[in-house]
């Protein structure tokens, strides 16, 4: 073939024709059982709405494509699979919206999406494809209720619960938290309602231990230990003063017994009513009864006035039996710790502005080093000796602790304890579209749980599913649903009409992708032990708490039952960075400023979105889209082309040339760079190490140096390494030179360490004339590089201390000179 011959890079052509080949000859089917080993890449589930993907999710799907590409090839059985969450709000509402049912509503954005992610090349095996809202997947959504409920770890409670009266449905804590409902509606207020409860508190510490041994971004472990909030202290009980019985508190400082003028009950609290006196009962009631209606977020915020009102009622100081006034105060909150507090003001700085909002005594008993014992202007919440604590009198604050706590034992007055900030996971929703809850409700058996093989409990169509303000399901509605008989005795019973909020779907898909067609079980247990865990997770930020608690939740509870061989199902976590639009904005339907890959495949092409989502910044960083950066990494294609239509038929038919050591060099230099990088999600720089292989090959053929060996074997081998980062122009390019089989069955190529090892030079620095160090450097290497590793030196960095550098110049593989001022 001679050079005119060969056609223009044209990806409009190349692209279809090879997506419709990959999936007619069942590419990337995941290939099952051999002895290679497996490699599991999981994207987090999505939840398929209506305005499909924007170029900002490539970022997530093209790195985790790349990894499961490059593993294939390094030989790995690589299962790489996508579903969708398609149960929950967002989808109803959707439906809503659209004066659809959800049932469609979720049809329709499935293909599309499934249309966009084969667009951009993305290598998932769709034979595995799981949709959460059909019955043959929610059928064990509702196995792993029964075996929640079964180990005591699913309940009903009547409780007050946040409630969103735009969703109307109850939230989660965590749902709820910052005051607005996840899905961004203020004017969330609490409502009191029975709910499902999964008991995730019972594995605080399990789930706290877990992080210690699991490879995430330490910003997402510290959002998980702040969630958990474990905290240990102390357990201190105050006798009511003229009563048998006693309040305990929780406390992290004892040590400040002596210094509690006060002490302070949440209004929810059930000592408020026996404390309060006859003379504070209209104050008291009217106080409990405005706290009630203010948010929990209000009451926590540090910039509140501390509001509150006298009881009339006194505790005694358990260790000198000095009395203690009570008050009820909203800065104190009903679910943590006991609902009580002593009021320590001149050591806690909430307790001090309480005590001067309502002008009680402030007592230091904690000597700040060098204080003359002034009135404070703050609470002093540092260490010190103790003063004004009796007999603990001058020992440091450390060691008064552990004496209090002692003595508080030995009166059987208190005790070491530990609390956490988790509350239980409100699971149940007053909705429609979720998973209904296999539970019945008999007269005379209570609550019975649907027998295993009456799963799965359907959801049944509903014409009309919006809520109607009762509080309840919409599911409610339907006598046909609702009346049922009871599996333990057959009489009359009633069907649970709450349904599952969406995480509980997404709490275990992980393991279904296992075995996704599997019917005796939510998973195949060989293939769910093959598989499991999984080797790289990759998602979006947003879930630190939610699904990525619920989830190693369900993990350790099914480790716990003996079915599963480990605890923690994501090994190795990453997230990704968002890609904002051109203007620095948020990518947003109602901004207008989104940027879809269709639009981008159709002007330059899947690869050059693919190269230029990976180029453009470190894989974890924020960055704006930038139109004349993907032109850029759509020349650097079109230059790869150039350089084969140019060189590489006629280098086949040359004769044996002689070689090129320093391409050879560069070639296994960039065969390891290319490997390590892609391993390490570190994508920009593989892409960089690609161009400049590539222009060296160019620059060969511009100077006429293209006739070695050395060149052929690069252009053989440059095509499989860029298959990962650019799939389809590899595959053509492979085919265009008549090669067998697919790119991207090949096998990665090999490098040689000692072919890959850099010249080197031994360079003398110098510092004002004088010489200071010799260091190695790669011959050919700039001064800039060379400058970055002296700089670096211990040595070199102590003599330039206080100096300024006023110039540094390099005579390659000579001498460094810095000349100082
Ligand atoms: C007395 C004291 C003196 C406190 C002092 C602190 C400093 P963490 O670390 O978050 O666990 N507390 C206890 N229960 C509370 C409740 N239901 N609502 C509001 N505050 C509550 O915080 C523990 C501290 O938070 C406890 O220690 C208690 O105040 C307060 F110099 O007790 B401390
Ligand atoms: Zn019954």
């Amino acid at each position: 073939m001679d050079e005119r011959a060969w056609p223009e890079y044209n990806p409009q052509e190349i692209e279809p024709r090879w997506r419709k080949h990959w999936e007619e000859s069942g590419l990337y089917l995941t290939q099952e059982g051999g002895d290679k080993p497996k490699y599991y890449c999981l994207d987090f589930f999505p939840y398929p709405s209506g305005d499909g993907l924007h170029v900002g999710h490539c970022r997530n799907y093209v790195p985790t494509d790349v990894l499961s590409r490059y593993h294939r090839m390094q030989g790995y059985n690589v299962l790489h699979p996508m579903g969708w969450d398609s149960f929950g709000e967002p989808t109803e509402q959707a439906a809503v919206a659209h004066g659809a049912q959800p049932r469609q509503t979720t049809d329709l954005n499935t293909a599309n999406f499934r249309r966009q992610m084969t667009l951009i090349g993305a290598s998932y095996d769709w034979r595995r494809e799981i949709d959460s809202s059909r019955p043959e997947y929610y059928r064990w959504t509702q196995w792993f209720f029964l075996l929640l409920y079964r180990r005591g770890l699913a309940y009903r409670d009547s409780n007050y619960q946040w409630w969103c009266p735009i969703c109307q449905t109850t939230l989660s804590s965590h749902e709820a938290a910052g005051g607005v409902c996840w899905r961004g509606h203020t004017g969330i207020t609490k409502r009191e309602i029975p709910a499902w409860y999964f008991k995730i508190t019972a594995y605080a510490d399990p789930l706290l231990e877990g992080l210690e041994h699991i490879d995430w971004p330490d910003s997402v472990k510290n959002i998980q230990r702040n969630w958990i909030g474990r905290s240990e202290g102390v357990e201190i009980h105050f006798p009511i003063a003229g009563s048998e019985q006693d309040i305990p508190v929780f406390t992290t400082r004892p040590d400040t017994l002596f210094g509690a003028t006060f002490f302070v009950l949440a209004p929810e609290h059930p000592a408020v009513q026996a404390l309060t006196g006859q003379d504070q009962r209209r104050s008291v009631e009217t106080y409990v009864a405005e706290a009630s209606r203010r948010s929990e977020i209000d009451r926590m915020a540090q910039m509140q006035p501390k509001t509150g009102v006298f009881t009339g009622g006194y505790v005694l100081n358990p260790l000198n039996w000095e009395p203690i006034p009570v008050w009820v105060a909203d800065y104190v909150l009903p679910d943590y710790g006991s609902g009580a507090v002593m009021g320590v003001p001149a050591h806690d700085e909430r307790d001090f502005e309480f005590a001067g909002a309502n002008h009680l005594p402030v007592r230091v008993v904690i000597a700040e080093q060098g204080s003359v014992g002034e009135a404070l202007e703050q609470a002093y919440t540092g260490s010190g000796v103790m003063v004004n604590s009796g007999e603990f009198d001058g020992l440091p604050n450390e060691t008064g602790a552990e004496r209090i706590v002692e003595e508080l034992a030995r009166r059987g007055a208190g005790h070491p304890a530990v609390n956490y900030r988790m509350r239980d996971w409100l699971i149940s929703r007053q909705r429609y579209w979720g998973t209904p809850i296999p539970i019945v409700y008999c007269r005379d058996c209570g609550e019975v749980p649907l027998p295993e093989d009456q799963l799965p409990l359907v959801l049944p169509e509903m014409e009309d599913f919006t809520p109607d303000g009762s509080g309840r399901s919409p599911l409610a509605r339907l006598p046909e649903f609702v009346n049922t008989t009871c599996p333990k005795c057959g009489g009359p019973a009633e069907r649970e009409t709450d349904t599952l909020g969406g995480f509980a779907c997404s709490s275990w898909y992980f393991l279904r992708f296992t075995s996704p067609h599997y019917q005796e079980g939510p998973f195949e247990p060989e293939a769910m032990r093959y598989w499991m865990p999984v080797d790289l997770y990759m998602g979006g930020v947003e879930h630190a708490v939610l699904h990525l608690l619920y989830a190693r939740f369900w993990t350790h509870v099914l480790a716990d039952a003996g079915l599963a061989p480990f605890r923690e199902p994501f090994p190795r976590l990453r997230n990704q960075g968002q890609m904002l639009a051109p203007d620095g904005q948020r990518m947003s339907k109602s901004r207008g400023n989104i940027i879809t890959p269709d639009q981008m495949v159709e002007e330059v092409g899947a690869d050059a979105l693919r190269l230029y989502v990976m180029f453009m910044a470190p894989y974890d960083q924020d960055i704006a889209w930038n139109t004349e950066g993907i032109n850029g990494t759509r020349r650097f294609l079109n230059r790869v082309w150039d350089l084969y239509a140019r060189t590489y038929t006629i280098s086949h038919e040359a004769s044996e040339g002689e070689s090129d050591p320093e391409l050879e060099r560069s070639l296994h230099q960039t065969i390891r760079q290319v490997g390590e990088r892609i391993q390490e999600l570190r994508l920009n720089t593989m892409v960089s190490a690609l161009m400049e292989f590539s222009n060296q090959l160019l620059e060969r053929y511009r100077t006429d140096r293209w006739h070695s060996q050395t060149y052929r074997q690069a252009l053989d081998i440059l095509m499989v390494l860029l298959a990962p980062a650019a799939p389809y122009i590899a595959e053509e390019l492979w085919h265009l030179h008549g090669r067998e089989g697919s790119v991207h069955q090949q096998p990665w190529p090999q490098w040689d360490a000692a072919l890959a090892k850099e010249q080197v030079a031994q360079v003398a620095v110098q510092i004002d004339g004088k010489l200071r160090e010799v260091i190695e450097a790669a011959v050919g290497a700039d001064q800039a590089s060379v400058q970055e590793q002296v700089y670096a030196l211990p040595k070199i960095k102590q003599y330039l201390q206080g100096k300024q550098v006023i110039r540094a110049i390099y005579v390659p593989g000579r001498i460094f000179n810095i000349v100082t001022g």
